[in-house]
């Protein structure tokens, strides 16, 4: 067994949720609320459903559910033609197969009911996922399940089914089986069609060797198949893969790929088209740094494009450390930053302090001292001059302060000038000193530049949200 299957398993526990949260980002847009799943009940229409499935296949046979995805029900309602009617389709294992899960396809015929139109054999024991995607834009939805084997959740087989429904007919094939590990339907290359980006790795080889692959639906002769137009490998040093998040700019699609590291951290690879050159390409490194050390984080936050301007936010950290030896400590800084092609550009750098739910936005006269250290001791946030000999304060705040503790606060220092945020039960003392005064600072300004993360702050809402 290859390390990375250790490591992929591990985070499988924590991730299906991440996973979702990131992939329903790219989903269809065509999926409305008329397509919800809707869970079968004794009565009505989903009974008449019910009773054409089990009308249509042996006795003992269990229903199973998709454990991932937008849809987690046994039976699927969806319009998949979209002539306004909804068609459905059932998730189950036969009695005598319980190791190979089906699906029944099944139609509501105008005079005779609902009734069972085919039944095809899955490719696992178990349903992962399943979507409904025009990868050919010919107005009927191809469906896209994945499979999984009940020993082995992290290793899937997805299933692409080409459906043909007239009025008296309705034909099924499949126009792909294969394995993956995780995949995103976007149109990259702007044909208003999308393409299936499957990320995979190489089973045959003990190292790390995770790869993209751009598949298209085609039709060939009188079927449809799916094809590879692109691939382009992947970092060496991923380990599992959490999920994606897209942007474009300048002719040049990007898939941000949120991974696992071998070494067991966070990190992003960018899988880059460029419309113009017809090339899929990932850089994996910049001017010799690779993106592992670039993007590293200890935490699995997510890209996302926090500000909704249209472009994705790499979260990345910086550290600043304060102290030698066994006294150093290190603080991380979160700097949301976008991908230029040939680097990250920040576009501000906090300070986060997920006890006391605040985010600070490092004002940049602060920054522009390089020299400035921070304490993160009891919820404190220091900050110092670079004045080397004297280290004065200038300014410090002080999270967790109930009403009751807070009447025992020393009395201010005669230099200091003290400032209370209330954040929900607690405050959040700022206390700024006059070596703070002097480079400019005011507590205005550290009240602005302070954000109550409870307060839904959208700054970094959608990558903290996967840290609680
Ligand atoms: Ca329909
Ligand atoms: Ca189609
Ligand atoms: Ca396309
Ligand atoms: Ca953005």
């Amino acid at each position: 067994m290859f390390p990375r299957n250790t490591v992929s398993r591990a985070v499988q526990c924590v991730i299906p949720a991440l996973c979702l949260l990131l992939l329903c980002s790219c989903a269809s847009p065509l999926t409305g609320p008329e397509n919800l799943i809707r869970a079968p009940k004794l009565t009505g229409e989903n009974a008449a459903i019910q009773k054409a499935f089990e009308e249509s296949v042996d006795a003992g046979a269990k229903l199973c559910a998709p454990s991932a995805g937008q849809y987690r029900s046994a039976f699927v309602r969806y319009d998949y033609d979209l002539d306004g009617v909804e068609e459905a389709l059932a998730f189950y294992t036969a009695a005598d197969a319980p190791l190979l899960c089906r699906v029944n396809f099944l139609d509501e015929d105008p005079s005779d009911g609902w009734r069972s139109v085919a039944d095809v054999a899955g490719e696992g024991a178990e349903v992962y996922e399943t979507d409904f995607v025009d990868l050919d834009a010919d107005g009927v939805l191809e469906i896209v399940v994945g499979w999984a084997q009940s020993d082995s959740p992290s290793d899937c087989v997805m299933s692409v089914y080409a459906l043909e429904k007239t009025a008296v007919s309705f034909t099924i094939s499949e126009a792909m089986t294969r394995r993956y590990a995780a995949k995103l339907f976007v149109d990259i290359d702007s044909d208003r069609r999308r393409e299936i980006v499957v990320c995979d790795y190489d089973r045959t080889v003990a190292e790390s060797s995770f790869y993209c692959e751009v598949l298209k639906l085609k039709k060939i002769g009188d079927g449809k198949k799916v094809e590879k137009v692109g691939s382009a490998r992947l970092s060496p040093d991923i380990s599992s893969i959490l999920g994606f998040a897209t942007d474009t700019s300048d002719g040049k699609f990007r898939i941000y790929i949120d991974a696992v590291s071998t070494g067991g951290r966070y990190f992003t690879d960018i899988a880059v088209y460029d419309g113009s050159e017809k090339e899929f390409s990932v850089p994996s490194e910049l001017n010799g740094v690779s993106l592992v050390l670039l993007t590293a984080r200890s935490i699995p936050l997510l890209c996302a494009d926090t500000d909704s301007d249209g472009r994705v936010e790499v979260p990345r950290f910086t550290y600043v450390s304060r102290g030698t030896g066994d006294d150093r400590q290190l603080t991380e800084l979160y700097m949301p930053s976008v991908f230029t092609g040939d680097g990250f550009e920040a576009e501000d750098t906090y300070f986060v302090n997920y006890t006391a739910h605040y985010i600070f936005r490092i004002p940049p006269i602060l920054l522009e001292n390089s020299d400035i250290s921070y304490s993160v001791d009891m919820s404190r946030l220091e900050f110092y001059s670079d004045d080397y000999l004297e280290r004065p304060l200038l300014f410090i705040s002080s999270a967790n302060i109930g009403e009751e503790s807070s009447g025992g606060l020393p009395e201010p220092e005669a230099n200091e000038k003290r400032g209370f945020l209330s954040f929900g039960e607690s405050r959040l003392m700022i206390s700024v000193f006059s070596a703070g005064e002097s480079i400019g600072l005011t507590r205005g300004m550290i009240e602005d530049a302070i954000e109550n993360l409870d307060d839904g702050s959208p700054i970094i809402a959608a990558q903290r949200a996967v840290r609680s």
